[in-house]
């Protein structure tokens, strides 16, 4: 099988991808597309995905966009058994929501502070909008804080598919330059952050991407 992944390794949404296909130790190629690579905008890029984003996966005929989506798709393909994603309902129900709640809860602020403080000339930056969605991306990480104070996953006791969406944007939580602005301290995240740290596919597809 031809496993394509179609999208820019500084791309949080396609690093979850790539992480998530290490994890699951699974062969791929990658071609670049999107920011400033462009190709996003072309008849057969958006025949394969219609809202011209990055990531899109393909294997052989088969195409599939959405992040999050395409880690529970290779989940359900190739490794059903995997712990990623656990068999019992209960369990599956409360990875999906982490997973969901990263998408609807904490991107837009979180998006907010990067492009504001990586993104953005110093002199373009709107200091007090980046303060307040510091402060809006720190309420999510307080909630999911609270998960890593009672076990070191924050599904449980090992890694699982929620810890992807999330564990892609702590990188840049603790990496960015925050130019003096007050950031929470949050130490059980940050020893969650550590662990990520210490699993190879999380330091290849992450780690290594400069944040910019
Ligand atoms: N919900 C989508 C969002 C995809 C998305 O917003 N991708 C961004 C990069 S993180 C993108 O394509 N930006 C335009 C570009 O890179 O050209 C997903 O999770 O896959």
């Amino acid at each position: 099988m031809k496993r394509i992944v179609w999208g820019r390794a500084t791309s949080s949404n396609v690093m979850k991808v790539l992480w998530g296909l290490g994890e699951l130790d699974l062969p791929f190629e990658r071609i670049d597309v999107g920011g400033a690579f462009g190709k996003t905008d072309t008849p057969e890029y958006r025949a394969m995905n219609p809202t011209g984003l990055v990531p899109t996966l393909q294997e052989d005929d088969f195409t599939l966009w959405e992040s999050n989506v395409i880690l529970r798709y290779l989940h359900a393909a190739h490794a059903p058994d995997s712990p990623l994603f656990p068999k019992e309902v209960h369990a599956r129900a409360n990875v999906d929501r982490w997973m969901d709640a990263q998408q609807t809860t904490f991107n837009r602020n979180m998006g907010l502070v990067f492009w504001g403080l990586v993104r953005t000339p110093a002199d373009k930056r709107d200091m007090a909008a980046i303060a307040q969605a510091i402060e809006d991306t720190a309420k999510a990480w307080r909630m999911v804080e609270a998960e890593l104070r009672r076990h070191p996953f924050i599904a449980g006791d090992t890694l699982t598919l929620c810890d992807i969406p999330w564990g892609v944007h702590a990188h840049r939580w603790f990496g960015m330059d925050y130019l003096g602005l007050e950031r929470p301290d949050l130490p059980d995240l940050r020893a969650w952050y550590d662990r990520l740290c210490a699993r190879p596919a999380y330091q290849q597809h992450v780690v290594a991407c400069p944040i910019t």
